[in-house]
């Protein structure tokens, strides 16, 4: 009898222990090195994809595009991303009737403008800058003849006692870079209220710093209006360690329980008390290791290259949360309103996020799941 119990018991429990977590106990030592989050992102990865080989969805093992670190891509699939994006900078804007709006790379700069007060501290944070990464991807493809993928910055590899922003193969103004630092500026603080960076000038060398912004900057008079300047970049290392270090990062997806708890951390939303204690966290902390104009633009940040990296580790962050709890991780939480202000209902699945004018309006569902190909179909590889 007790073992038959036993048995329905077990029976029973099967299903659910494939839904645990499957979150080792890591020591200090684990987490500050990476080899935790490395960890962590092996285990989401393989459970990703093998719910990739059972799907019907159309997203399948030959299809599923696998996103890696910018260190991992080799250096002729780096040249490739950023003759891609160099090519988008120079193809027509999509937009009528916005005098600033002169590339299709400028049309991100107008789209994240508009689209600021709904999706930062509100339920698409998370989702709707994932599409905004694969909108970019889809772009690069149809517009440019890229055949690769978007790609991610992981922030603490340049800090924490690792390395610094600086030196980062992002950052260190090789060919193989997203361009360099900006050119030291002495100033008593940086831009936005931050403290200063490294440069804070325009672009020194490497890939992007012929790139010209021509839009925002927030504070002027017309945001929108044509407004050419340089490139300026404001590098961080200390920023960076304190608030974007692969600690930082572990953390974020080890002290989360559910999604309300995991977007309060990432962004250190101080409605939450775990928001609080998260500080600047690494949203932010990511932002601002970069910083300058209009990196640290919160309404114009997606013109600068580095954005779509810093937004595709949030991203990553959010997807290696997911996979290790998939039955229990799919879900939304918040409204469509910065700060809730105004106060608007909570949002659900069918809630249409918006992309004009490049065309690619999805609804929030549909971007739950990376690889459920409506129309996302792509993962974070290890590191
Ligand atoms: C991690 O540690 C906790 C508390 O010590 C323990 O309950 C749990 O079983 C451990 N998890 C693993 C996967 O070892
Ligand atoms: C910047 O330089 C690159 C490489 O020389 C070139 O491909 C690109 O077209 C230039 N971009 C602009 C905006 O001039
Ligand atoms: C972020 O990590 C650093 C160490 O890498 C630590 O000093 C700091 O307290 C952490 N910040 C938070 C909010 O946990
Ligand atoms: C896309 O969504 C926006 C709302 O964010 C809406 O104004 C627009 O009409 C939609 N476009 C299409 C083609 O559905
Ligand atoms: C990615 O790069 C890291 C650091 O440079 C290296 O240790 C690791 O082996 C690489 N991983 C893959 C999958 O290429
Ligand atoms: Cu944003």
């Amino acid at each position: 009898m007790r073992s038959l119990q036993f048995l329905v018991a077990g029976t029973l429990l099967a299903g659910q222990a494939a839904a645990a977590p499957q979150i080792p106990n890591f020591t200090q030592q684990q987490i500050d090195s990476g080899y935790a989050i490395r960890e962590l992102s092996r285990i989401a990865y393989e459970n990703a994809m093998a719910r990739v080989a059972k799907s019907t969805s159309g997203c399948t093992l030959e299809t599923v595009r696998v996103r890696k670190e910018w260190r991992n891509m080799t250096l002729t699939d780096r040249k490739a991303y950023q003759e891609a994006v160099q090519c988008l900078m120079q193809k027509p804007s999509r937009n009528k009737g916005i005098d600033g709006a002169r590339s299709a790379w400028d049309d991100y700069g107008v789209l994240h403008y508009f689209q600021t007060p709904y999706v930062h501290n509100s339920a698409t944070f998370l989702y709707w800058h994932r599409h905004l990464n694969w909108v970019l991807e889809q772009d690069l493809r149809d517009l440019c003849g890229y055949t690769g993928t978007v790609s991610f910055w992981e922030w603490g590899l340049d800090c924490g006692g690792l390395g610094t922003v600086e030196t980062s193969p992002l950052f260190d103004g090789s060919e193989y870079s997203i361009g360099s630092n900006g050119a030291k500026v002495s100033r008593p603080g940086g831009g936005f209220g931050m403290p200063a960076g490294t440069g804070g000038g325009c672009l020194l060398s490497g890939p992007f710093s012929n790139f010209t912004v021509n839009l925002g900057p927030n504070t002027a008079r017309n945001p929108l209006k044509y407004n050419p300047r340089c490139i300026k970049r404001d590098l961080n290392t200390n920023l960076c360690s304190s608030a974007a270090s692969l600690r930082n990062t572990t953390d974020v997806i080890l002290l989360s329980p559910n999604l309300e708890i995991f977007q309060a951390i990432v962004q250190g939303d101080t409605r939450w008390p775990e928001g609080v204690r998260a500080g600047m966290s690494v949203h932010g902390g990511g932002h601002f290791s970069i910083s300058g104009d209009p990196g640290g633009d919160f309404y114009f940040s997606s013109l600068e290259p580095g954005f779509y990296f810093h937004h595709g580790n949030i991203d990553r962050l959010h997807f290696i949360w997911q996979n290790l709890d998939w039955e229990n991780r799919q879900t939304i939480s918040g409204t469509n309103t910065m700060f809730n202000r105004p106060p608007t209902p909570e949002a659900v699945p069918s809630d249409i996020m918006g992309y004009e004018p490049i065309n690619r309006n999805v609804t929030i569902g549909q971007t739950i799941d990376t690889v459920g190909g409506t129309p996302l179909c792509y993962v974070y590889a290890p590191w």
